[in-house]
C-alpha cells in the first residue's frame, strides 16, 4: 500500500470511537473514510466529528467496499471472528480488538484460515505491547541483568460499577490481555492453569467479581494474575517479573499528584481509554506504518488464539476445581517466528 491508507472502523462505542478520533487526529499516512454501527445516529455524529467519513449500517458492506483499504474491528466481542474472516476473504488488513472470538474453537478457525492464506492480515488489539510502562519492563528483561525470568505477576483492576460479569466474560474479554502480556514478557507459553473466582453474588455462582489465576509456564516459570471486575477505586494494570537476580515492576500511571486540605492524592484513571491513551496512538501509528510496507507486524491471530486457549483452561479450571492444561492446535508455520 503506497499512498495514504483508507481505514474503515466497525463499532463506534468507546474503543471504536477512540480509534476513529485517533485516526482523524494524530495518525499520519491514513484517513478515516468509513464508519459502521447499528446505532446510526452515534456513527453519524462521530463521522461528523471526524471530518465526514461515510456511514454504513452493515460491517460486511464496509469490509467489501472498494474505497476501504483496511479495517479496524471494535464491535461487540461476539462479532469479531466473523468480521475478521470477512476481511481475510477479501484480503484486507485488519486491526481486530481483542478477543479474537468469544470461544477458543472459533478463534482456531480464524487463525487456521489466515494460516492457509499464507500471509498475515490480522493484528490483535493487545495494545499493552505499545504501552511505555510495559515496554520499559520488556527492555529491562531484554537487558538480561535480571537473569532468567522466574515469576510473572499481573494485576488488572477494572472499574465497572453495576456491570454483571460472568466467569467466561472476565476470562475471554479481560484476562486475555494478561495472558498475552504474560507470554510476551516471559517469552514462553503457558502449560497449566489453576483458576478460582469470587462470585459477584452468592446466588449467582457463575458471576465473577474477582478471578485469581495461577500459571505454570512450559519452561518451569510460574505466574499469578488477579483480575478484579470492579475495584471500587479506579482502573489499574501492573506487571512485575521476578528474575534470578532481582525483579522489575511496571511504573505506576504518571497521573497528577495533588496537595489539598491536608491530603496528597495521585490521579488514578477511570478506565483503559485513559490509562492506555498513549499506547492506542502508538499501536495505530505502528499498524498504519506497517500497512504502507504491506506487512502486519503487531500481535497476531495466533496470539489472539493462544490467549483464548489459556482463557478456556481457566474457565475449565474454575468449573472442575482443579488445574487444567492449556490445549492448543498445532502452531501453523505462518506464526513460527
Ligand atoms: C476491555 O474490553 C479492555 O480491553 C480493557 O483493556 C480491559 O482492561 C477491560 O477489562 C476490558 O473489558
Amino acid at each position: 500500500m503506497v499512498g495514504r491508507s483508507r481505514i474503515g472502523v466497525i463499532g463506534t462505542g468507546g474503543m471504536g470511537g477512540r480509534h476513529a478520533r485517533n485516526l482523524a487526529g494524530s495518525i499520519k499516512g491514513a484517513d478515516l473514510v468509513a464508519l459502521m454501527d447499528l446505532d446510526h445516529e452515534r456513527a453519524s455524529a462521530l463521522a461528523k466529528d471526524c471530518g465526514g467519513a461515510r456511514v454504513f449500517d452493515d460491517g460486511f458492506a464496509l469490509i467489501r467496499d472498494p474505497d476501504v483499504d483496511a479495517v479496524i474491528i471494535a464491535s461487540p466481542d461476539a462479532t469479531h471472528a466473523e468480521l475478521a474472516l470477512a476481511c481475510l476473504e477479501v484480503g484486507k488488513p485488519v486491526l481486530c480488538e481483542k478477543p479474537l472470538a468469544t470461544d477458543v474453537e472459533t478463534a482456531a478457525i480464524v487463525a487456521q484460515t489466515e494460516a492457509k492464506l499464507g500471509k498475515r492480515c490480522i493484528q490483535l488489539g493487545f495494545m499493552r505491547v505499545y504501552d511505555p510502562a510495559h515496554l520499559a519492563v520488556k527492555e529491562a528483561l531484554d537487558r538480561s541483568s535480571l537473569g532468567k525470568p522466574l515469576m510473572f505477576r499481573g494485576v488488572h483492576n477494572n472499574l465497572m460499577p453495576g456491570r454483571k460479569r460472568s466467569v467466561a466474560d472476565v476470562a475471554t474479554n479481560s484476562a486475555v490481555h494478561d495472558f498475552h502480556s504474560a507470554c510476551w514478557l516471559m517469552q514462553d507459553d503457558i502449560e497449566t492453569v489453576t483458576a478460582k473466582h469470587v462470585p459477584a453474588s452468592t446466588e449467582e455462582p457463575d458471576s465473577c467479581r474477582l478471578m485469581l489465576i495461577q500459571l505454570a509456564f512450559k519452561n518451569g516459570a510460574l505466574g499469578t494474575i488477579e483480575v478484579n471486575a470492579d475495584s471500587g477505586y479506579g482502573y489499574e494494570v501492573t506487571v512485575e517479573i521476578t528474575g534470578e537476580h532481582g525483579l522489575v515492576r511496571s511504573a505506576d500511571y504518571a497521573g497528577v499528584t495533588a496537595w489539598h486540605s491536608h491530603k496528597r492524592s495521585v490521579e488514578i484513571p477511570p478506565d483503559w481509554l485513559v490509562r492506555f491513551e498513549r499506547a492506542y496512538i502508538d499501536e495505530l501509528h505502528a499498524w498504519v506504518q506497517a500497512l504502507k510496507q504491506g506487512v502486519v507486524t503487531g500481535p497476531s491471530a495466533w496470539d489472539g488464539y493462544r490467549s483464548l486457549a489459556v482463557a478456556d483452561a481457566a474457565i475449565r479450571s474454575i468449573d472442575k476445581g482443579r488445574p487444567e492444561p492449556v490445549k492448543t492446535i498445532a502452531k501453523p508455520p505462518l506464526y513460527a517466528s
